[in-house]
């Protein structure tokens, strides 16, 4: 039993089509309606229209990644109630297309976040990189955000002052402008004073909180979603802390095993995302997939490197600091051990050859992800092969 290959598909406008995609091997591709504002429901129709359009290139469409939690519902707020029955009803419709994962995170009001989305690797390739002095100095002195400094070190607010003063304009504008890049999908960056604005809302929300409207928005939408035969699937924050001030409760392993246990059921399950996880020493990657093996419905398989600084960047599939072999031979077993095969797609890729002349979204490139995905495939079919 092999992975189900996928690669993820912004929709009709990626710059990566659909025949790329199945040349790469892959069988399927994840997708989402972009389109729809965050809270509203998903209509049959819509779903249908991209199911029919992913099938006309020769593929088939079983996950979304990702059906958007709103603000209201991370925060218990303003129209929350309506958001999740709405949800709900987006669950339903997207079984009766025959969806079987929905990805989703619970990071608020950011996805993730690098500061750099072109970074010259040795081979001339470009990665996405988290320079976490970069990232302090935009905190304080280009964000300016109120009371930043009680999150770093006397050290740290020292070295990124300097660093601050010896970038160049251009230096600063280019680290400003990744790092305010917009959600998966949009095309529109955030300004400084939408995120200012967006994280006094957040005031009062602390980690605690946070997980109990998690936990609450499982209670009422995972009986959903197990009753129309869907599974959900959390994907961790990316990086796995708190950033900017604001809580992030999907990060540890204590995380990961206290969201399934809040709302036990086959429906409740996670993304495993090897490089977001992977971002944190604390995470020992292969020991987190044998215990949570049986709630893994969609795998991310990435890599990074990460440094004593804190940086880290993302290294090719098999060569950062996860041990891709262990990752991939756990996976053999897990699916082994269900009878099922667990959608995959290869996280990111450099931007190489062909695609440093192109546009696509950061870290989606068409070559670089198709070089992630064959070496992932040669190591599972060696696995497979020598457990036969
Ligand atoms: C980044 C992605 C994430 C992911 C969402 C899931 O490349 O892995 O943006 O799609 O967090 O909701």
């Amino acid at each position: 039993m092999l992975m189900h290959q996928t690669m993820r598909w912004y929709g009709p406008k990626d710059p990566v089509s659909l025949s790329d995609i199945l040349q790469s091997g892959c069988e399927g591709v994840v997708t989402a309606l972009h389109q729809i504002p965050v809270g509203d429901i998903w209509p049959v129709e819509a779903i249908m229209e991209r199911r029919q359009l992913v099938e006309s290139g020769g593929l088939t469409w079983t996950v979304v990644e990702s059906l958007p939690v709103s603000e209201d519902i991370k925060k218990n707020s303003g129209d929350y109630l309506l958001h999740i029955e709405n949800y709900k009803q987006s669950l339903r419709n997207l079984a009766t297309c025959g969806i079987k994962v929905v990805t989703y995170n619970f990071m608020p009001i950011l996805d993730w976040m690098r500061t750099d989305v072109s970074y010259t690797m040795k081979d001339g390739s470009k990665a996405l990189y988290f320079e976490r002095l970069a990232f302090i100095a935009f905190d304080l002195y280009m964000l300016k955000r109120p009371g930043a400094e009680k999150d770093y070190t006397a050290v740290e607010i020292k070295n990124a002052k300097d660093k601050f003063d010896s970038m160049s304009a251009e230096e600063k504008e280019r680290i400003f402008s990744n790092t305010l890049m917009g959600l998966p999908g949009s095309v529109v960056s955030f300004t400084p004073e939408q995120i200012l604005a967006a994280l006094k809302t957040y005031e009062g929300i602390d980690a605690q909180k946070l997980k109990k409207h998690l936990f609450s928005f499982l209670e009422q939408v995972v009986p959903i979603a197990e009753a129309c035969g869907l599974k959900m699937a959390i994907h961790p924050d990316d990086p796995p802390y708190p950033i900017l001030g604001l809580p992030r409760v999907v990060s540890t392993e204590q995380d990961a095993a206290e969201i399934i246990n809040a709302v036990p059921s086959v429906a409740n399950g996670l993304c495993f995302c090897t490089g977001s996880y992977g971002a944190r020493k604390d995470n020992d990657i292969p020991a987190m997939l044998k215990r949570f093996g049986d709630q893994v419905h969609f795998l991310h398989l990435r890599n990074t490197k990460r440094d004593e600084e804190g940086n880290f960047y993302e290294a090719d599939h098999l060569a950062g600091d996860t041990d891709m072999y262990e990752v991939v031979k756990e996976i053999f077993n897990i699916q082994k051990r269900r009878n099922i095969s667990i959608p995959m797609r290869p996280d990111h890729g450099h931007q190489m050859l062909d695609d440093l002349k192109k546009v696509t979204y950061p870290g989606y490139s068409a070559i670089g992800r198709l070089r992630g995905l064959a070496e992932l495939r040669g190591v599972e079919y060696a696995i497979s092969k020598s457990n036969s």
